[in-house]
């Protein structure tokens, strides 16, 4: 009977790791001169992203278009960067603040998009406005 239940327990504690290590994943962004690819990707809550490439660069949240209770990130000049398990589901919109002004951009979508339409309500221009179509069509 104890040994039943043990290994009843062990394979609960095997599963729960394997499904750990299976269900998240992290997703990789390239900077490509001043272009993000890809600009728009579609995560599962818990994943992670990184950008690689980023010689030059930044990845910065627009942190007034987050979901509400997600929280952004700046990643230093330059540099590599993997964000935490984004675990609040919704659109992250961020940008390279160097190359702002030619649109590089880019959106991570976390499972379900809450917040587009409350992007979509404080009528972005330019490279957001441009950013939030792109994100619009993902969904499509
Ligand atoms: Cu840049």
């Amino acid at each position: 009977m104890n040994y039943v239940k043990s290994l009843i327990g062990a394979i609960l504690v095997a599963s729960t790791l394997f499904a750990t290590t299976v269900m998240a994943a992290n997703h990789v962004v390239s900077a490509q001169v001043t272009a993000f690819d890809p600009m728009v990707i579609k995560i599962a809550p818990g994943d992670t992203v990184s950008w690689e490439n980023m010689n030059g660069h930044i990845s910065h949240t627009i942190d007034e278009y987050l979901p509400a209770g997600a929280t952004g990130w700046n990643s230093p000049m330059g540099e590599n960067f993997q964000t935490p398990p984004l675990t609040v589901e919704g659109a992250y919109f961020y940008k390279c603040d160097p190359h702002w002004g030619t649109g590089m951009g880019g959106v991570i979508i976390v499972g379900t998009p809450t917040n587009l339409d409350d992007v979509g309500a404080k009528e972005p221009k330019g490279a957001a406005k441009r950013l939030y179509k792109k994100a619009v069509k993902a969904m499509k």
